[in-house]
């Protein structure tokens, strides 16, 4: 995802201009979106939308990436991005390859906590932060292609 897209991002014209999906596969008795697929999944119905699960580039898209949730879940809904350091603790990368130079991390996160978290998801308990968790928990995931 690069700048200029994002310019065009927030001049609301997300539908045109970039897919964004949140993609609950199954409700559950509970309100809201849960989804069964594994993140590894996850990533790869991305792909076959031809993107892959959502990158942050800036604050601005953090905030999008928000309201993107919020409109299709009605709530702040715990969902999944593509921040990942499932394969080295610590180093955190983006599926679609971008560099990662996100800082907004909620305090005290990443923590790695309960013998490993690997994944990045935003909304933790409806929350404005990003937090690490662990990427087996099923949860509704954005997706996020060029346009
Ligand atoms: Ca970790
Ligand atoms: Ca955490």
């Amino acid at each position: 995802m690069k700048s200029e897209e994002l310019s065009v991002d927030l001049r609301d014209t997300m539908v045109s201009s970039r897919t964004s999906t949140l993609r609950p596969q199954r409700r559950y008795q509970r309100r809201g979106f849960r989804t069964t697929l594994r993140r590894s999944s996850q990533e790869r119905h991305c792909t076959l939308l031809g993107g892959n699960l959502a990158s942050i580039q800036s604050e601005a898209e953090y905030d999008f990436i928000r309201g993107v949730v919020l409109k299709a879940a009605g709530r702040h809904q715990e969902s999944w991005v593509g921040g990942y350091d499932a394969a080295k603790e610590g180093v955190w990368l983006w599926s679609d390859g971008s560099q990662f130079e996100f800082k907004r991390w909620g305090k005290g996160e990443p923590n790695n906590r309960w013998f490993g978290e690997g994944c990045m998801e935003i909304n933790l308990k409806g929350r404005d932060f990003v937090n690490d968790a662990k990427c087996s928990q099923e949860q509704p995931f954005i997706c996020a292609k060029d346009l």
